[in-house]
């Protein structure tokens, strides 16, 4: 057991969104010079964007994945990777975020809710698989061998997010929830506090600004992930 604010703390929920890899170079979505500037996520993040366009979709999802070996993980993921290992309880990492800073930045168990940009995904025979290559219209996948299914492997606006029944599950028995670098804009996602604070845990947002919503937090601590995250980290391995 630990302890936040008096709070005796031992079940742990961590809900990441793309600020927690802003400072490794990864655009977020709605922050000036954002993803969403340059492009309608109705145009490129939907199962009708990728029906009538699927070009831009490739090309969309395949940039963002070969950008991957041109960036790092912070010291925001390595805070967290530690946490995981040193805390006595339960720490569960539950990420909005489709790159793979996570893990490499040492975390074990990331539950990716919005999918990966290192997986694949075939509309033929349902099967996901590691991301070998880019993948466009004529792509055969390695499993079923048909051609012109592959998908890539994210959770679009409109469709179920992965591991909603663990998530609620461990949501409903936490007594620490944390999210860091996420606008909370998007649901269900963005309703995760709202699970945590009836289950009768602590609240803790870390961001850089005001959120949707920061009212719903115990606590709200300002600043970089690295340095708030870490800071945290620190105090929660103190005891
Ligand atoms: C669904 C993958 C049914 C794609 C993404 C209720 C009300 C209203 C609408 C809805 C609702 N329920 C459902 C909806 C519809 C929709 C939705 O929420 N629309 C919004 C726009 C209103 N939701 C869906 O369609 C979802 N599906 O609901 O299915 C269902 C639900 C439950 C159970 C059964 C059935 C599916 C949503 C998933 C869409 N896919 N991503 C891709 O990556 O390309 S969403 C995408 O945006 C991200 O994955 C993320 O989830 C989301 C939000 O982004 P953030 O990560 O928060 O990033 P953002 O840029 O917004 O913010 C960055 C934050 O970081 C800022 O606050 C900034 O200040 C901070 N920051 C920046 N730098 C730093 C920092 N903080 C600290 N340090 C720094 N250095």
């Amino acid at each position: 057991m630990s302890t936040l604010n008096g709070k005796q703390v031992g079940r742990i929920v961590i809900l990441t969104g793309a600020g927690v890899s802003a400072e490794s170079g990864l655009a977020t979505f709605r922050d000036s010079g954002g993803l969403w500037e340059n492009h309608d996520p109705m145009d490129i993040a939907t199962p009708e964007a990728f029906a009538r366009d699927p070009g831009l979709v490739y090309r969309f999802y395949n940039a963002r994945r070969n950008q991957l070996a041109e960036v790092s993980p912070n010291p925001a993921h390595e805070a967290l990777a530690r946490l995981q290992r040193e805390f006595p309880g339960e720490v569960f990492l539950v990420t909005q975020n489709v790159d793979d800073l996570h893990e490499r930045g040492g975390s074990v168990q990331v539950c990716h809710m919005h999918g990966e940009l290192r997986s694949h995904l075939c509309n033929a025979c349902e099967e996901r698989m590691p991301a070998t290559g880019d993948i466009d219209g004529e792509s055969r996948c390695p499993r079923c061998a048909t051609a012109g299914r592959m998908r890539p492997d994210i959770v679009w606006f409109g469709e179920i997010p992965y591991h909603m029944d663990r998530i609620a599950m461990t949501l409903a028995r936490c007594d620490l929830f944390i999210a860091v670098g996420t606008s909370g804009v998007v649901y269900p996602a963005a309703g995760f506090v709202r699970e945590a604070r009836m289950a009768g845990a602590y609240a803790v947002e870390l961001n850089r600004e005001i959120s949707e919503v920061t009212g719903l937090f115990d606590e709200q601590r300002q600043g970089d992930a690295s340095v708030t995250m870490t800071a945290l980290v620190e105090e929660l391995l103190a005891d």
